[in-house]
């Protein structure tokens, strides 16, 4: 599965990726390029893109779309100040037709430090729920304690595999499943 690690810098993707590789966390600067890492989960190879996402940055994010399954969308849910930001990026980011398959983990990152939004205040904050096109989820974490990782990327390679496996068995004839089903974790 390829596996494409967006959002603005600062986020904490790199990190994210660290803690689910076992690698110290402790001297991360802020990514560049890239850096790609695959990780073994569930019998599946993941292929990982973490882009840095820092203003000048963000235009390159494009290169990194094509035969993209799933994006994981990092937030830093003490971030308040830049929500805007982050929801009119996250909306161009799923405007792109390279990524209409693409199934979309939201990690609410960050979640250890005091006075971070709730799950709920960053779905209406990045407004979700108008989402119909992907299929979606919005996971609380944190990359420093390790906790909600492992069940977001679960979640996602499980989203994967099923659709991958639909579309294997499909002949060319037959149209493509239609994937605009909200998932709504919280109701
Ligand atoms: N408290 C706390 N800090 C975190 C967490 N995750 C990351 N950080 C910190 O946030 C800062 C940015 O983390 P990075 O992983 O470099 O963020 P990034 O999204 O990769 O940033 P760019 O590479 O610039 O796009 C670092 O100082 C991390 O230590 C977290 O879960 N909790
Ligand atoms: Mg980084």
């Amino acid at each position: 599965m390829r596996i494409l690690f967006l959002g603005l810098d600062n986020a904490g993707k790199t990190t994210i990726l660290k803690k689910l590789n076992d690698e110290d966390i402790g001297d991360i600067s802020p990514t560049l390029g890239f850096n790609i890492k695959t990780l073994i989960r569930d019998g599946y190879t993941l292929n990982i893109w973490d882009v840095g996402g820092q203003r000048t940055l963000r235009p390159y994010w494009r290169n990194y779309f094509e035969s993209t399954d799933a994006v994981v969308w990092v937030v830093d849910s003490s971030d308040r100040m830049r929500m805007g930001d982050c929801q009119s990026e996250l909306k161009g980011l799923l405007k792109e037709e390279r990524l209409a398959g693409a199934t979309l983990l939201v990690f609410a990152n960050k979640q250890d430090l005091e006075g971070s939004m709730t799950l709920e205040e960053i779905r209406d904050a990045l407004d979700l729920r108008s989402i119909l096109s992907h299929r979606w989820i919005v996971h609380p974490c944190s990359a420093y304690t390790g906790k909600g990782l492992e069940e977001g990327m679960t979640w996602l390679i499980k989203e994967v595999a099923g659709r991958l496996y639909w579309s294997g068995i499909q002949t060319p004839t037959q149209p493509t499943i239609p994937t605009a089903q909200v998932i709504n974790p919280v109701s």
